[in-house]
């Protein structure tokens, strides 16, 4: 398949733009280096050495024999390269991780909550108007994230983006209609998924564009067999208090020595999945598409469920790390109970990581390798919700 990847160098979308090629798809990935940049602002750097970008596409090369092809250009702002890339290269699938990924860092001023709400928002527009513009039926797979249910579970199992209902009419009867499930962002970041599910919904039935909209939990670890395969494609790992993420964080935390930092009193329970099986799933997300005229298709990316302070006595019992109950620094439930229905990848064939097979070799492997490279003073969360 020719497929198009927006947002392939950052922490998902190299691994998968790497995974797909070496499946035998073509792949073209888009990509303004806006990370990389944010790097630079934030004044920190990826834990793991990442190459720059014609270098990992050189090295892929050499290792694969596969070519990919990448053109830099900002998916949000330029709406006529976008276009004119979608003609020429009529692409059977993008997949689209072209967003701001970090809650965190959306909620440090007013000025990053407005780039992430326009960067977000017009990226997604610019996509679905550029398909149907360009009059292809290409099918739109996008990054979406858990956090668009919430977390609270309301006594049920979260379902895979739809919720049948049943509304009691003024007449007496009884309704049902299935309905997107409530919104119920919980930062500015996780706001802009929300939004981009009604952008989603608008277009497909308006334009019967074929959409799947991954909610995809906290993803852990770093490789996958791709990206190891050579030094110079090693993916990213973000250890900082605004693009790290819980688990990883833990994991680099116990490597150096610095207490595990649970926010609260760690009672907030999370869905999580691994890298490796983040790329399987677009894959099957990809190759198992819904057919023109079907209603958006929306799958629960995520393979277990943990609590923080669980997660952070794991971690310390398999390092001896401290664990350090720090002042939450975000606006989020205390402690919440989470069920999600994740039926649908299991039944395409995806085989769950599980955390006992891989959290030692990630510490051995990643953060205890590149221990030497972390910053200290980048470790706290200073974004502060309110
Ligand atoms: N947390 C800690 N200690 C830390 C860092 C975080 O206790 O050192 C807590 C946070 O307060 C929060 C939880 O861990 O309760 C998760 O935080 P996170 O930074 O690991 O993840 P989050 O902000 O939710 O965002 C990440 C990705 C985002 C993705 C989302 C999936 O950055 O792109 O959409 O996970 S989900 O969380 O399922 O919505």
């Amino acid at each position: 398949m020719r497929i198009l990847v927006l947002g392939g160098d950052g922490f998902c979308g190299w691994p998968t733009s790497l995974y797909l090629s070496d499946k035998g798809h073509d792949v073209v990935i888009v990509d303004d280096l806006s990370r990389r940049n944010i790097d630079n602002e934030l004044e920190v750097g990826s834990l793991t050495p990442i190459a720059p970008m014609s270098v990992r596409l050189q090295a892929w090369k050499e290792v694969s024999g596969n070519e990919l092809t990448w053109h830099r250009f900002s998916v949000a702002e330029n709406y006529h390269r976008l276009l004119s890339l979608i003609e020429n290269y009529q692409p059977d699938a993008l997949v689209h991780f072209a967003e701001q990924r970090a809650a965190p860092y959306s909620m440090k001023s007013s000025w990053h909550k407005r780039y992430t709400v326009s960067n977000n928002i017009n990226a997604t527009n610019n996509v679905l108007a550029a398909v149907v513009e360009a009059g292809l039926d290409t099918h739109v797979v996008h990054l979406g994230t858990m956090g668009v249910y919430g977390y609270g579970t309301a006594g049920l199992r979260i379902p895979e983006g739809y919720l049948r209902v049943e509304v009691l009419a003024e007449d007496g009867r009884r309704v049902e209609q299935e309905i997107l499930y409530p919104a119920n962002p919980g930062s500015i970041y996780h706001m802009t998924k929300t939004q981009d599910q009604l952008l989603f919904a608008y277009y497909n039935k308006n334009d019967q564009v074929r959409v799947t909209d991954l909610h995809q939990g906290i993803v852990w670890g770093t490789q996958t067999d791709q990206t190891s395969r050579d030094g110079r494609l090693i993916n990213r790992f973000d250890y900082d208090g605004d693009y790290g993420t819980v688990l990883n964080r833990f994991l680099m935390q116990a490597a150096i020595g610095y207490p595990l930092t649970v926010h609260g009193t760690g009672g907030q329970t999370r869905a999580f999945i691994h890298i490796t099986n983040t790329v399987r799933c677009i894959e099957l997300a990809v190759t198992n598409p819904p057919v023109r005229g079907d209603r958006v298709k929306i799958l629960n990316q995520m393979t277990e469920t943990h609590r923080l302070r669980d997660l952070a006595e794991i971690v310390s019992g398999i390092t001896g790390a401290k664990i350090d109950y720090v002042d939450n620094p975000r606006n989020e439930a205390a402690e919440n109970d989470l069920f999600v229905e994740n039926r649908q990848f299991l039944e395409m064939g995806l085989d769950p990581v599980t955390l006992e097979e891989g959290l030692l070799k990630e510490v051995a492997e990643i953060a205890e390798k590149y221990a030497d490279r972390c910053d200290r003073d980048k470790i706290p969360c200073r974004s502060r919700w309110r």
